[in-house]
């Protein structure tokens, strides 16, 4: 059964967080702002976007992999996901470990609709029992561990590429977290997305549909709906670029032209000049071997890795040590 949590996300924490990102020199929000409801239906537009390959490849490596990956665990296990999504691609892994042993998924999630989403996906499956958390990634999984049973081992999946949304320090701090609530030999399958030719990035991150520029935008429109802001959306416009510094794409949203902008509900106005941007999400790109030294420099080992080629991108198997 899913647990109802009280909301996450309170008013006062998403004001102060624009607040303070609207007042930094190069303006920013923090992505996590992207996912309310109309946010999350749009992400799972740009996921079958013939230009947006990176959903397609998490779920083929899965879908081709999962006995494999499953073979490779220590049971018995209770898998927690951090960030659940619609659940979709989670489905095989839960297949291949059904047949091993009846089996908890606990995902964690600050998005109910994700939540009730997930549950609906995979509810069906025999033999998996699912308990949702509504909680951040690490309150959750904290959560998750403390409830454990003696001899029972934690497998966490952190799919998608999301630890890409971090910068390198950040991630590789988010990785030092989860191994922190972790016991040796439990593992965690970590997806990142390869570094590919920039043109198809860039096209990836400003598909010709208009549905990433949409998911950007709706973050200003998000605002307006929020904290009473006068963001007139048509007088920005989305931008990707990459950052050869960073191996990131970074979107953002541009000031047609010289403005301001008040936002009511967090008792402030913000002046924007002609093409100044807002820095609303980066998304890293890695290489194979990278990933090996991010698990040594986390308190893990890459045990194994699934790559797939048609849009390179790999899912790593990292035990703790
Ligand atoms: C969720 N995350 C891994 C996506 C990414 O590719 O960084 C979010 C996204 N942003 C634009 N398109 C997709």
């Amino acid at each position: 059964m899913l647990t109802h949590a009280v909301a996450t996300q309170p008013v006062p924490e998403f004001a102060a967080d624009v607040l303070a990102g609207l007042t930094k020199p190069q303006k920013e929000l923090p992505s996590k702002y992207l996912y309310d409801d109309v946010g999350s239906a749009l992400f799972e537009v740009i996921s079958v976007l013939p230009e947006y390959g990176l959903t397609r490849a998490d779920e083929r490596v899965l879908l081709r992999n999962a006995y494999d990956i499953v073979e490779r665990l220590p049971m018995p296990i209770t898998v927690a996901e951090l960030g659940s999504g619609s659940g979709k691609k989670t489905r095989w892994l839960l297949k291949a470990l059904a047949r091993r042993q009846p089996t908890a998924y606990c995902p964690i999630e600050i998005s109910p609709t994700a939540l009730a989403m997930c549950k609906r996906e995979l509810g069906d499956i025999d033999a998996i029992s699912i308990l949702g958390f509504e909680r951040e990634y690490l309150d959750g999984l904290a959560e998750v561990a403390d409830r454990r049973k003696i001899n029972q081992h934690l497998f966490v999946l952190f799919l998608g590429s999301t630890i890409g949304n971090f910068d390198r320090p950040a991630g590789l701090q988010f990785l030092r977290d989860i191994r922190n609530t972790l016991q040796p030999d439990d593992s965690l399958l970590l997806g990142t997305d390869l570094l590919k030719p920039i043109p198809q990035l860039l096209e990836a991150y400003a598909d010709p549909v208009g549905v990433t520029a949409a998911f950007n935008l709706n973050l200003l429109g998000r605002i307006n709906r929020e904290l009473e802001a006068d963001f007139a959306l048509d007088q920005f416009e989305h931008v990707a670029r990459f950052n050869p510094y960073a191996r990131s794409v970074e979107m953002h949203l541009r000031s047609k032209r010289a403005q301001t902008v008040t936002i009511g509900g967090a008792g402030f106005s913000v002046r924007f000049r002609a093409d100044e941007t807002i820095w609303t999400e980066s998304s890293h790109k890695y290489s194979k071997d990278e990933v090996f030294q991010m698990a040594k420099d986390t308190g893990f080992r890459c045990e194994a890795q699934w790559i797939d080629h048609e849009w390179p991108f790999a899912e790593s198997l990292l035990v703790a040590q």
